[in-house]
């Protein structure tokens, strides 16, 4: 019998049950968790304290925490090989942010491009939480010491400052306590567009839902949203580098190679000199394809929400036992009594 390989490290991740699940999520993050999770030890959160950052309404929140567990399942995230809860659960994310408020320079923040994106001209009206939601982040992943991060590309900036974080700490207080951690991002699909506005990224807080694919849309929806997304009246060129000033039409081809995992240029290749009347036919079937049985089985799993909090209480008791080490060698070093 041959011993079990050691892990290659370990993966901390998450998503805010802000809204409904959508493409852009499973395709840049959900999606690649379920294929990393054989060889890291692998943390799959909810992250609940980030998503009350913007307004959330109480009973909502509920159904979004669980929807967003369900929706982790149902693209393969296992919660036996895999550690899956809620961020509120564990109080050590609330502590080492704390921690890290402490350590985190205002001038970092000051340059975070998400808070500049989310707040717009209304900066004086935002949440503290959701200015400092950098710090949090760098806590929810330094709280398991994580050598890697599997994100989509939106989130790099916010990783680079959870590795200055760890490095200040360090060198604060002169101990090699933290790991810089390393992004994981996926060459297709890492960043996925708005279907009306291929320079804006498809979001869960975006007001309209035609910008969108949600996990849980149905076949009809899916073809009317995908029938509607914004595009130009050129064909398909031969090679992917002929998309670079087309930004809608490049996303739709992102999506169709991302689904299919080939590449962009192996879809042109199919495609050049095909209309967007076709393309969107073509594309429509892959998106059912590959989406309905997680749309399934997310609906299958919410149908019994007591499974999904106790999935998510066995994994909070787990993530628990990994963070109180850490925590209690943080607060020795920082000089707590
Ligand atoms: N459009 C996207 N393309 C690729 N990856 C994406 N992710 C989010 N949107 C896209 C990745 O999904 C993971 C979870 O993201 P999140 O929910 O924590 O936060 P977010 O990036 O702020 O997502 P939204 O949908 O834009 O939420 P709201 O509207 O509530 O802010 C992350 O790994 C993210 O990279």
């Amino acid at each position: 019998m041959t011993a079990p390989s050691k892990p290659a490290g370990r993966i901390f991740s998450g998503a805010q049950p802000s809204g409904n699940m959508h493409l852009g999520n499973y395709l840049g993050a959900f999606r690649n968790w379920a294929r990393l999770q054989d060889d890291y030890e692998a943390l799959y959160c909810v992250v609940d304290m980030h998503a009350i950052t913007v307004w959330q309404d109480p009973q909502d929140l509920q159904a979004q925490i669980r929807e967003a567990a369900a929706a982790y399942m149902a693209s393969g995230v296992d919660p036996e090989r895999s550690i899956l809860y809620n961020q509120s659960k564990v109080a050590g994310h609330a502590e080492l942010a704390w921690i890290f408020n402490c350590v985190s320079r205002l001038g970092w923040l000051n340059r975070m491009t998400q808070f500049k994106d989310k707040v717009g001209k209304n900066r004086e009206k935002a949440s503290v939480g959701l200015y400092i939601y950098p710090n949090l982040m760098a806590a929810d992943i330094l709280l398991y010491k994580a050598t890697h991060v599997p994100v989509g590309a939106d989130q790099k900036q916010h990783l680079e400052l959870t590795r200055d974080i760890a490095q200040k700490f360090n060198n604060d207080y002169g101990e090699d306590i933290f790991p810089l951690t390393e992004p994981v991002i996926q060459a297709e699909g890492a960043r996925i567009m708005s279907l009306r506005d291929g320079s804006k990224k498809m979001s869960k807080s975006d007001p309209s839902e035609m910008t969108r694919i949600n996990l849980n849309d149905d076949a009809d929806t899916l073809a009317n949203k995908i029938r509607k997304a914004r595009t130009d009246a050129e064909p398909l060129p031969g090679t992917a580098d002929k998309l670079d000033e087309r930004p809608e039409a490049a996303n739709l081809v992102g999506i169709y190679a991302a689904l299919m995992d080939v590449s962009r240029d192996a879809v042109c290749a199919e495609f050049e000199g095909k209309g967007f009347g076709d393309f969107k036919k073509a594309l429509t079937e892959v998106v059912v394809t590959k989406l309905s049985p997680i749309t399934e089985e997310m609906a299958r799993l919410q149908n019994d929400p007591a499974y999904i909090d106790q999935v998510l209480k066995d994994g909070a008791e787990r993530a628990s036992a990994l963070a109180e080490p850490v925590l209690a060698e943080v607060k020795r070093a920082v000089g707590y009594l």
